[in-house]
């Protein structure tokens, strides 16, 4: 098998000399920057389609809640072979821009009035499709939806696309499950406490038991769900997801947005990862991560890029540090005794926490290469790559991307960058038309 020689290599333990790899044939043999590529914690794919399109004030008090009405108009016209091609395009995308995994935090699964389609799994399968063809990783994470609210109402009329008995989700997660593989994990998600009544949540944590698998939440991401939960449950929501359920390594609490000191340290003693969606929680005007308090206490976590507003790791990692700065009037915020360098600090703990969260033990071979002849990194050390990335690598530094002993990108670009996205424009023309 050929190889190829890194002067300098990121790995999830830090910066590594002189670092040789196997690698496919056919590309650089030689190569000045290689970085472990990052796993992407939190997608819903089909959102990148309306990704843009719900920037215009519909209502005087536009919200979170307002986007969501927007966005149920737009999944409820979603097909089995639109989510293929918006998919594809969006991890052709993920790969160039320097994600090496993705977990998709699946809930779209029935037809649009509710009914499964003849094969429950059609929608699953449509995502499992556009990573095995795009070659990213995937650790893909069906959805339990069963209501509307934390009062235990059905779920809407738009709603009901995403809704499954506790038995039909089960009989679904088995399926997917059988089908795991070497770039395809399958954990379980479950949408959000307003989503899951405590009953079968219990049930369904029962039947997993100790079964190593990635258990994904959504939780805390807007003040109105926290109100609603204290009136309905007594308690803030991640205080009570950490009374009720058996949060420990395996889970990824998805926002964790609206934290209390004492909530932070729960997090921090589970050993949960949080998922932070920076610019998705900016577009949807969800609040600020306390990030400096829970980096002090030693938490996990990694980044998602949600409703891909953006599709970029660099964007994520810069707007987490920004908006800190923006309310502290400070700057370089994540940093630590022993790491003075912000985009470093970042990166590596975006890496470890993504690692963690993604159930998928071969993802800390994935790399990528950057651009060693971009302007961006003349004369580039170690001690600032990552910071000039970061912060400063505007234009895609990626030059190639690797997974699992594949290249997939390489001068930038994947190597069916045109017929992907001509796909795509066809799907968004039959899409828009409607
Ligand atoms: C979602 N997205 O499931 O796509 C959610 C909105 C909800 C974000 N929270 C719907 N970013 O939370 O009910
Ligand atoms: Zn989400």
């Amino acid at each position: 098998m050929p190889s190829q020689r890194a002067d300098h290599a990121f790995l999830p333990r830090g910066w590594a000399a002189d670092h040789t790899v196997p690698v496919a044939a056919g590309g650089s043999d030689a190569v000045a920057w290689r970085l472990t590529g990052l796993p992407n914690l939190h997608s819903h794919a089909f959102q990148r389609a309306m990704a843009g399109l719900a920037e215009r004030q519909s209502h005087p008090e536009d919200s979170f809640w307002t986007w969501r009405e927007l966005m149920y108009r737009f999944a409820g016209r979603i097909t089995p072979e639109a989510l293929h091609a918006i998919a594809s395009q969006l991890y052709v995308e993920m790969l160039e821009a320097g994600y090496t995994s993705v977990c998709e935090f699946h809930y779209l699964h029935h037809q649009p009035d509710g009914r499964p389609y003849d094969d429950a799994a059609e929608m699953s399968n449509a995502l499992i499709a556009a990573a095995r063809d795009t070659g990213l990783r995937l650790t893909l994470l069906p959805v339990l939806y069963m209501s509307g609210g934390f009062d235990g109402r059905p779920l809407s009329e738009r709603q009901r696309r995403f809704g499954h008995t506790l038995e039909a989700y089960q009989a679904l997660l088995s399926a997917l499950r059988a089908r795991a593989g070497d770039t395809l994990a399958v954990g379980i998600a479950l949408h959000s406490l307003r989503a899951v009544p405590e009953g079968p949540m219990r049930e369904l944590l029962d039947d997993v038991g100790d079964t190593p698998m990635p258990i994904h939440i959504h939780i805390a991401e807007q003040i109105g769900e926290v109100q609603d939960c204290l009136a309905l449950r007594g308690a803030r929501p991640v205080e009570w997801l950490l009374d009720h359920a058996p949060v420990d390594a395996r889970w990824t609490l998805v926002h964790a947005t609206h934290l209390e000191p004492s909530e932070v340290r729960g997090i921090v003693a589970s050993g949960a990862t949080v998922a932070l969606c920076p610019t998705t929680e900016a577009n949807l005007g969800d609040g600020l991560f306390p990030l400096r308090d829970y980096l002090q206490a030693g938490g996990h976590w990694g980044i998602g890029s949600d409703s891909h507003v953006s599709v970029s790791p660099v964007e994520e990692l810069r707007w987490l540090e920004y908006g800190q700065r923006l309310v502290t009037r400070r700057r370089n915020i994540a940093v630590s005794a022993t790491q003075s360098s912000t985009g470093e600090l970042l990166y590596a703990q975006a890496l470890q926490g993504g690692l963690r969260a993604c159930g998928q033990p071969g993802a800390a071979d994935d790399f990528i290469v950057l651009d060693a002849q971009a302007p961006a990194l003349a004369g580039a050390t170690r001690d600032d790559l990552l910071d000039r990335w970061v912060f400063a690598g505007n234009r895609s530094l990626v030059q190639e991307t690797h997974v699992a002993g594949q290249r997939l990108v390489s001068g930038g670009r994947h190597r069916d960058r045109d017929a992907v996205a001509a796909g795509y424009v066809r799907a968004m023309r039959t899409l828009l038309a409607s």
